[in-house]
């Protein structure tokens, strides 16, 4: 980088999967300011608090900067020759010994974002020859993607603009920054909106309709309103006609879902629940934004999805403006390469794993703990902090402290870095070459961007690129990552994609790579029948319901261990409340954010405090069978009553994941009960 001289680079913020597109200003060497980028179609020139903390994020005095590596009583700084070569002679040793499955990786959300960390995680675990290959897909909105690829044949996605937006379990003020911005916009145009969610969220006050409902019983309601769209004839008779397979055995299956069968469960009216899909069937383009993965994280996650996607498809809002439509996909270079065996989890999990031939790499992480060391004696962590993020921390920690290696690779000494015997500093996102996305998860936007490095990388901190390269040449097979820089990677990355790597950096930002089209043109559903299979023989085959049916989580006032655990855990938790300002267990150190998120929050509502001794901003202790976490009780009037509301992501006493289970999950992908547990507070001595 030339000193003195002022320049701009952009660049796409990665501190949460949205991947908002940002300028960067660098003056003499250092990065003076980060800013949205005016152009960019989804952030439209804003940032979010996150974002916006970019600058104390990248120059923060905890940033790692060295490579560490334990011994007695603490860290010893290490050359990267050390680390690589002790490494890559363990990881041998032990794929000589064990087999390479031996060893597994993990990389979080980040992942989602930084492309280059999952890319590059999948090429040295091929590489290696290790199907073990764990992340948050096997916790997050995998399942979602999953669940319509088998009913669409390809995963169709909610827009950013609709006329009716129903907020099924999704807060868009803390968790969706870019989709909040275009539902303010639109409401005053006259989108309106609904909420269904156990917690009145600020939105809730301008909706259509707010509807309190119990956590974990979501699929109950879209049961209940897929009974009442046909029972009362509101779908959309031509296009289920036309498009889809399997209506006629809907018809009969769904009658047992009444509306009044519904309230009993979810706590939700009746009438409620007519008037709702009354309302969704009567607007068109109206879409359900069913959370990122607040749907999943329960005992019928993939049946709720599903019928999520039948209740979409039964108003006919398939490829229209506003409803859930197939983009374009992105192609990108694969340089994945072939691994033989199948992850952990595959032959459990079967529809996690792959159907109709198609197979994901991805392992179930709830059975890591029983995996260690048995089948896992090796784990690298890149980018992830699964000792706090992942379930049951209790089982995962004593696990990992299992393990004959743990190498974490991240900017900071997370909680799961300090259980490793090797950290290693990455560098920034504004430290290196990349690629943004914002197709992703949740918004039908063609869109991808270069991150143009601003400055060099912090100490001796290495690219992704960098780190797998050396720990290849180090494990003996360095050959296989033959690109001289991260340039040059992103470039050949790029080139399938319609856009090279030289337009992409003249456009300043990014470039749309396909354009949005709707209707139904050609076979727009590839399923085995060419049709939207209301009716899945995949599930079927697989030994699951295919029609959508209810399950009651595990551990719930109505759930199968209520008698054994009811009476010392009479309240229903769900775990992970977004709050805008962190993502997960990032940003906990950034002092300009902490102002406005000081603690950690257990929301309850006033009659519950009352009834269990307790005052707003008591210290509490929230307990489930599987441990404790100490916060401070937010008593408020919008928290429905008889739940406890806590956010996930922060660290040691307040990781929400000690009161979570890894033996209780979802039958189908093996996920995580999050939303819909029993637990029990108390005011902290
Ligand atoms: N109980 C409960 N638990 C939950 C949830 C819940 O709702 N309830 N939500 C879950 C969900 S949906 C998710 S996605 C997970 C998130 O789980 P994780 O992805 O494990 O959580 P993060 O805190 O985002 O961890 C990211 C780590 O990557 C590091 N990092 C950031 N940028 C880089 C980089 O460029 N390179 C490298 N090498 N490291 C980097 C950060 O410092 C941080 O330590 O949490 C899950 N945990
Ligand atoms: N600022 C910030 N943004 C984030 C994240 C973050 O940590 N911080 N994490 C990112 C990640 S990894 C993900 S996956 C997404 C997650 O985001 P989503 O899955 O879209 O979830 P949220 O938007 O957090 O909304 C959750 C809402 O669901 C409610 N809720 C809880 N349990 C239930 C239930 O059983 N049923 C219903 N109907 N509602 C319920 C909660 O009260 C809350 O208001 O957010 C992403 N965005
Ligand atoms: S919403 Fe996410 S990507 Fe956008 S500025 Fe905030 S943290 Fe960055
Ligand atoms: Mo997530």
């Amino acid at each position: 980088m030339t000193d003195g001289a002022e320049k701009t680079v952009y660049s796409a913020c990665t501190l949460c999967y949205h991947s908002c597109g940002t300028e960067v200003t660098v003056k003499g060497g250092k990065v003076t300011e980060v800013k949205g980028q005016q152009s960019h179609p989804l952030n439209k020139g804003k940032l979010c608090p996150k974002g916006r903390a970019t600058l104390e994020h990248l120059y923060h005095p905890d940033r790692l900067t060295h490579p560490l590596k334990k011994v007695e009583g603490g860290w010893e700084k290490i050359s990267w020759e050390q680390a690589f070569s002790e490494i890559g002679t363990k990881l041998n040793g032990l794929k000589e010994q064990y087999g390479p499955e031996t060893l597994a990786f993990f990389c979080g959300s980040i992942g989602v974002e930084n492309l280059e960390i999952v890319s590059l995680t999948h090429r040295f675990q091929g590489a290696f020859g290790t199907p073990n290959f764990f992340s948050v897909e096997s916790i997050c909105f995998r399942m979602r993607v999953r669940t319509r690829q088998m009913t669409f044949g390809k995963y169709v996605v909610e827009e950013l603009d609709s006329p009716l937006y129903i907020l099924w379990g999704h807060n868009p003020a803390a968790s969706d920054f870019p989709l909040a911005m275009a539902i303010a916009e639109n409401m005053k145009k006259g989108s309106k909106v609904v909420v269904i969610d156990p917690r009145r969220i600020a939105i809730a006050d301008k909706a259509e309709m707010y509807l309190a409902i119990r956590p974990g019983t979501d699929g109950a309601m879209a049961l209940a309103m897929i009974n009442v769209m046909i029972n009362e004839k509101l779908y959309d008779a031509e296009f289920v006609e036309k498009w889809t397979y399997g209506f006629d055995k809907l018809v009969p299956h769904v009658q047992q879902y009444t509306p009044e069968w519904a309230e009993q469960i979810t706590s939700v009216k009746a009438d409620d629940i007519r008037k709702l899909a009354r309302l969704f069937a009567g607007t068109k383009g109206a879409g359900i934004y069913h959370g990122t993965c607040t749907q999943d994280q329960c005992a019928n996650g993939s049946q709720t999805d599903r019928a999520f996607a039948i209740l979409q498809t039964l108003t006919g809002n398939i490829n229209v403006p506003g409803g859930w439509v197939a983009g374009p996909r992105l192609r990108l270079a694969d340089i994945t390469l072939p691994i033989p065996g199948v992850p952990l989890g595959a032959d459990e999990y079967p529809l996690f794993h792959q159907f109709w031939g198609r197979t994901s790499p991805y392992g179930v992480m709830n059975m890591v703990p029983e995996s260690i060391p048995d089948k896992i004696k090796a784990f690298i962590v890149a980018g992830g902090n699964p000792l706090v993020t992942m379930p049951d921390s209790n089982a995962l920690q004593e696990a990992f402290d299992r393990l004959d290696l743990l190498v974490v690779y991240d900017q900071f000494m997370s909680e799961t870095a300090r259980h490793a015997h090797y950290v290693l500093p990455s560098a920034h996102h504004l430290e290196g070459w990349g690629l943004g996305y914002n197709y992703n998860v949740c918004h039908n936007l063609p869109y991808l961007m270069l991150r143009e490095p601003a400055v060099e990388p912090l100490g001796e901190s290495k690219t992704t690129l960098e780190f797998y390269a050396g720990l290849a040449e180090a494990c003996g097979f360095g050959e296989l990552f033959p690109w001289k820089s991260d340039k040059e990677l992103i470039a050949d990355e790029v080139a399938p994609s319609g856009l090279d790597f030289h337009t992409l950096l003249a456009s300043k930002g990014g470039a749309l790579f396909g354009e949005k089209t709707y209707g139904l043109q050609g076979r727009p559903f590839p399923t085995p029948s060419g049709k939207i299979e209301i009716y899945s023989h995949a599930f079927e085959e697989a030994g699951f319901d295919p029609l959508p049916t209810y399950l009651e989580p595990f551990k719930s006032p109505q759930g199968p261990r209520w008698e054994e655990l009811g009476e010392r855990y009479p309240l229903v938790l769900a775990t992970g409340t977004r709050t805008l300002y962190y993502n997960g267990t990032q940003l906990h150190n950034i002092q300009s954010l902490q102002k406005f998120e000081p603690f950690p929050r257990a929301e309850i509502g006033p009659q519950t405090a009352a009834a269990f001794g307790i005052a707003h901003k008591d210290d509490v202790i929230v307990e489930t069978d599987r441990g404790w976490v100490r916060m401070k009780a937010d008593v408020n009037e919008r928290t429905m009553e008889g739940v406890v509301l806590v956010p996930h992501g922060w660290e040691g006493e307040a990781n929400c994941n000690r009161l979570t289970d890894a033996q209780c999950r979802e039958p189908i992908m093996g996920y995580p009960q999050w939303k819909g547990l029993l637990c029990a507070i108390r005011k902290a001595e």
